[in-house]
């Protein structure tokens, strides 16, 4: 090689000295966050709120509750929608109006209130291994979880991508155990064309504002089954059947007004987000392409989605670097990757105590908890943000050894 080219061809290396870690000021000044909210039109929101305050009308099944809970059901194609003012309480409402008790098979590869909504009502959170392709239940697992105090299995749609419903459908029916599932995540996506919210018992959504989709904060319960949906109704409002009688036990579950304004807001965008959230995804497919063990996970082709995961795979013995080691480098260029869900809700209390050896039994979800990282996405971003991120994540990997040794001296 002439002295030119070797220079040309340094030129053109990633330089280690390019990141943050060796004192560079970070890529971008401001943190990015993997959950910024998606807001739609500001006018339309705000008049909303204004006619709210007109009518004085400001919680307790108000008129743009209704309006949402209806344009929702349409949307999803089920036949109630009941509006909550998150998913945890929706969830430990539809949990209690299904009658569960005892024990309740869920995966330990999911957002803590999957597993809360029934450590919360003393029933059992059992936690199952998921299969590592699709980071959801896996029910061959499932199966082997099942004992006599088993009354249900809560599947979870992990990143929007559903669950195997056939295959829990068909364990749900014979072992004669109820079927819910944790659509937190799965707003506007399908399986088998048709989309997530009719099937099972129920399924509850999150319309939290780090959703692609938020009122601010929210949730609902979806579901085809006439009388649980009155029985859903009666428990969000303390139990009230009429004025001044209670029929059931119940909760405060409520939606606002302004949370159902801002839901009805960000339903008339939905589909800018969602094309933005596709840009995005198919940019970082790109950008990530060539790097060597940073594997970012599909959606199928086939399915809709809504796209709002940036998830990504690190293979340290492909990458050279673990999936910690990423998170550093890209923390200090404000960066703000995230690990979900690590470490696994078994290796959170008040789990990790009652089941010191759940891991035995969850090998796929310690080696995923260990390996995943979400990268930042949704209206927040744009398209030279994501060839940024893809670039620092190129270089890191590329020069993976001086990383490692930098790090090391300085964490
Ligand atoms: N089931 C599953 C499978 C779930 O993933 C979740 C929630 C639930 C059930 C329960 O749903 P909800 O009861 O929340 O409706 C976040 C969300 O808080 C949580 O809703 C979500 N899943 C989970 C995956 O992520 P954290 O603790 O990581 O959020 P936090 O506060 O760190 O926010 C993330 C980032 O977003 C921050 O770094 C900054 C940014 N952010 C956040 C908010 C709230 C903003 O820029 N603006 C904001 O207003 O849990």
């Amino acid at each position: 090689m002439t002295g030119e080219t070797a220079m040309f061809e340094a030129a053109l290396k990633p330089q280690l000295q390019d990141l943050a870690i060796f004192g560079r000021a970070p890529a971008f000044a401001e943190a990015l966050h993997v959950g910024r909210p998606n807001v739609g039109s500001r006018e339309r929101l705000l008049e909303r709120i204004n006619d709210m305050l007109d009518r004085n009308w400001l919680t307790n099944d108000g008129p743009f509750v209704r309006e949402f809970e209806k344009r929702i059901a349409q949307f999803v194609g089920v036949r109630h929608c009941i509006a909550m003012c998150n998913a945890t309480v929706s969830l430990e409402i539809a949990i209690r109006a299904l009658g569960l008790t005892g024990e309740v098979i869920v995966p330990s590869f999911t957002f803590i209130a999957t597993a809360h909504a029934l450590q919360w009502q003393e029933i059992t959170p059992v936690f199952c291994d998921i299969d590592s392709k699709t980071h959801t239940l896996d029910p061959a697992q499932v199966e082997k979880m099942i004992t006599p105090r088993t009354t249900g299995i809560i599947g979870v749609h992990t990143w929007g991508r559903a669950c195997d419903i056939d295959g829990l459908e068909e364990i749900a029916h014979r072992r004669n155990v109820q079927l819910l599932f944790d659509a937190a995540h799965a707003f506007g996506c399908s399986y088998r064309d048709r989309l997530i919210g009719g099937f099972g018992s129920c399924e509850v959504l999150s319309f939290h504002a780090t959703k692609f989709f938020n009122s601010f904060e929210g949730g609902a319960v979806l579901t085809n089954d006439d009388s649980l949906a009155e029985k859903i109704r009666l428990m969000r409002n303390f139990g009230f059947h009429g004025y001044d009688r209670v029929i059931y036990i119940g909760t405060n579950g409520k939606m606002t007004e302004v949370c159902a304004a801002m839901g009805l807001t960000s339903l008339e965008s939905i589909e800018t987000f969602v094309e933005i959230n596709r840009r995005n995804y198919d940019d970082y497919r790109r950008g990530l392409a060539d790097v060597p063990g940073v594997n970012l996970l599909a959606y199928d082709e086939r399915e809709q989605s809504n796209y709002q995961y940036i998830v990504c795979e690190v293979d340290e013995a492909a990458a050279g670097l673990t999936r910690d080691e990423l998170v550093q480098v890209l923390t200090a260029e404000n960066v703000l990757a995230r690990r979900y869900f690590f470490p696994g809700c078994h290796q959170m209390e008040p789990y990790r105590s009652y089941f010191p050896h759940a891991h035995l039994v969850l090998p796929e979800t310690e080696k995923l908890c260990r390996r995943v990282m979400l990268l930042p996405t949704g209206t927040a971003i744009n398209r030279d943000t994501v060839s940024q991120v893809c670039r620092i994540i190129g270089i890191a990997v590329a020069q993976a050894a001086g990383v490692k040794a930098q790090l090391a001296k300085t964490h």
